[in-house]
């Protein structure tokens, strides 16, 4: 198996001391903690490494890291989780490898990565419940609502990433990391922190990051297929979208668009090609609340709300019988897009007229 973007040996500039950025972030997990850990791999030949279902870099990442970090020191990972690996994961060395089912239930320990209860393994877990509740588990997991699902948890809130906690861990006991397993962490940590963009990112995970790019871990080979790439069909649909159906009121503070049948159809684009459309409005100077309107197959509208401090799209949604979170919801109404945009923008316009004459903070 070949790894195009993964190179094996990185020419440090001057000065840069990879030993003693390890020494530092070695410093960065309890000791204790770490031992127990290690005294749970120390004795177990064949290893159940998970990663959550709907996984993300962080928890693929994590669970192929670790594996590739075991394997010199001769143990079996077999790596799995509910859902297979998307497409464009393909910056992940040994995801071929990972498994939906598992192959049987010989293994002497369960590293669970990036979550923190069983139930979050998804359909992993349901089909082989008594496996795993009579299983030495090993817990990692960055979540601060974590409860810790295993005989020994490392949780750690500050780590910006799981794969930030496991370069802690495996520094801490001095174990190698080689480059796919610095590629697999630099993954975690890179998509957790979009970049190092989210203010989740501290000085530690950039010097993790450091490290992992110091081993041979490449940035651009997972941040341009997670962040930039698209098919054109997206492109094209967007530039109709932007074109023929962007709107603004209140001083450009709402800005909407539409994704309509005939736009998809005259683009050719998947239906899941507005995906990044909302926060793309956002992105645009002066934007308190962003609205896409995207027709469905019924002749209805699903409406996705976007929003910057201090506005709350959830309460609006909720309004319209929807949900979601504060800065991110949605709902569907059963009119079509442009009377769906005749009645939702006023209602938008209002929650930013009283949201105060000070523009938003942006975060
Ligand atoms: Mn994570």
């Amino acid at each position: 198996m070949s790894h195009p973007h993964t190179i094996q040996s990185v020419t440090l500039p001057a000065g840069v001391d990879l030993d003693a950025l390890a020494s530092i972030l070695a410093g960065g997990i309890d000791d204790d903690l770490a031992e127990a850990a290690w005294r749970l791999i120390t004795p177990a030949r064949r290893m159940l490494l998970l990663a959550h279902e709907h996984p993300d870099p962080d928890a693929l990442g994590s669970a192929l890291g670790l594996a590739h970090a075991l394997a010199p020191l001769g143990k079996e990972c077999v790596v799995a989780c509910a859902d297979p690996v998307p497409a464009n994961y393909g910056f992940l060395p040994g995801r071929e490898a990972v498994v939906t089912r598992l192959p049987d239930e010989d293994f002497d320990l369960v590293i669970a990565l990036d979550a923190g209860e069983l139930s979050r393994y998804g359909a992993l877990y349901d089909r082989y419940k008594p496996f795993f509740e009579a299983a030495t588990i090993l817990n990692f997991d960055h979540h601060v609502t974590s409860a810790g699902c295993g005989r020994v948890n490392i949780i750690d809130p500050i780590s910006a990433a799981t794969a930030e906690l496991l370069t802690l861990f495996l520094l801490n006991r001095r174990v190698d990391i080689p480059a796919a397993a610095a590629q697999c962490l630099l993954a975690g940590v890179i998509t957790d922190t979009r970049s190092f963009e989210f203010d989740a990112t501290t000085p530690r995970t950039l010097m993790a990051g450091a490290y992992l790019v110091g081993r041979g871990g490449v940035p651009e080979s997972i941040i341009k297929p997670m962040y930039r790439m698209k098919p054109l069909a997206k492109a094209r649909l967007w530039g109709i979208a932007l074109d023929r159906d962007l709107g603004t009121v209140a001083d450009g503070r709402v800005i909407w668009t539409a994704i309509r049948r005939s736009s998809l159809a005259e683009a050719g684009a998947s239906a899941d090609s507005d995906d990044g459309l909302p926060s793309y409005l956002m992105d645009t100077d002066g934007v308190a609340i962003s609205a896409l309107f995207k027709e469905q197959p019924d002749g209805g509208t699903k409406v996705s709300l976007r929003a910057a401090a201090p506005y709350d799209v959830a309460a609006l949604a909720r309004r319209f019988g929807g949900g979601g979170h504060i800065r991110a919801a949605g709902f569907s109404l059963a009119e079509g897009v442009d009377d769906a945009i005749g009645r939702v923008i006023p209602v938008l316009e209002t929650a930013v007229a009283e949201g105060g004459s000070a523009p938003a903070d942006r975060e």
